[in-house]
């Protein structure tokens, strides 16, 4: 009985997810972000949720105001720069703040990008727009930087091209919406992304971002019911195991044998 409970009351936590099926809680920050594309230091991101894939981390959090994205590209170790927007190293951010899904971009479906470009990184957003994306003047307060230094990465030092960025939150304002992100290595001309099976054009493939209002590790009140329950389906379990004789003679202190 206790086993299909907490199935039960685990699945009502997980919930149902729409789109691919892959999510990722955005965790209110306890470490401020230094935006320089890096770990600045061993502790700055540990307080996110990360997800990945043999070839790219990504952690999410947030603070009130903003929305901030550490992605490390562990498989590309270099940067590489280009003047053209076909080439180099770059990195994507999809987000769908209706969270409405489709088969096509529709008109509040944002890419908030960040490419090497000849000299610097360059900012680069774009808009859903007749079924694909239309580039944009980037939003004001929205933020990028990346670095091939990893000295102060605690997962892994070997040098490999990171990227941070801060998203304004006002222009992703609803507690779940749909993401998506996308890494290109230069050299080898080459996309991974996350969800894996995900597409650039079609947020139906794309995954469920849930902003927390609680630090990670933390439960919300919302969640409260269902711990109790849980609590009382592993109570009143033991409860009902019969209590095992004890070997010890009448008259003799627990504990003591002869
Ligand atoms: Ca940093
Ligand atoms: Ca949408
Ligand atoms: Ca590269």
């Amino acid at each position: 009985m206790l086993f299909p409970i907490i199935v039960m009351v685990l699945s009502g936590i997980a919930g149902s997810y729409a789109h691919s099926g892959e999510k990722i809680v955005c965790y209110s920050l306890s470490h401020a972000v230094q935006l320089d594309g890096k770990w600045t230091t061993a502790e700055e991101w540990i307080d996110a949720a990360e997800v990945s894939t043999a070839a790219v981390c990504i952690r999410v959090k947030h603070d009130e105001a903003r929305m901030y994205v550490l992605i490390d590209h562990v498989a590309d170790p270099q940067i590489d720069r280009s003047p053209s927007i076909n080439e180099g190293d770059l990195c994507w951010i999809y987000a769908d703040p209706n969270h409405d899904g489709g088969e096509k971009l529709q008109p509040d479906d944002y890419g908030f990008g960040a490419r090497w470009a000849a000299q610097t990184l360059t900012l680069m957003m774009a808009k859903g727009a007749g079924g694909n994306w239309t580039m944009m003047a980037p939003i004001s307060g929205f933020e990028a930087r990346s670095s091939s230094d990893q000295s102060t990465n605690p997962k892994t030092t070997s040098p490999h091209v990171s990227y941070e960025l801060s998203i304004p939150k006002y222009i992703i304002a609803n507690p779940t919406v749909g993401a998506r992100f996308s890494v290109r290595d230069g050299a080898k001309g080459v996309f991974r992304q996350w969800p894996i099976q995900s597409r650039p054009i079609e947020p139906d493939t794309w995954a469920d971002l849930e902003f927390s209002a609680l630090p990670i590790g933390e439960f919300s009140m919302s969640q409260l019911p269902l711990i109790a329950l849980i609590c009382l389906s592993v109570t009143t379990f033991f409860l009902k195991i019969p209590p095992r004789r004890s070997s010890a003679r009448p008259g003799r202190p627990m504990g003591e044998t002869s």
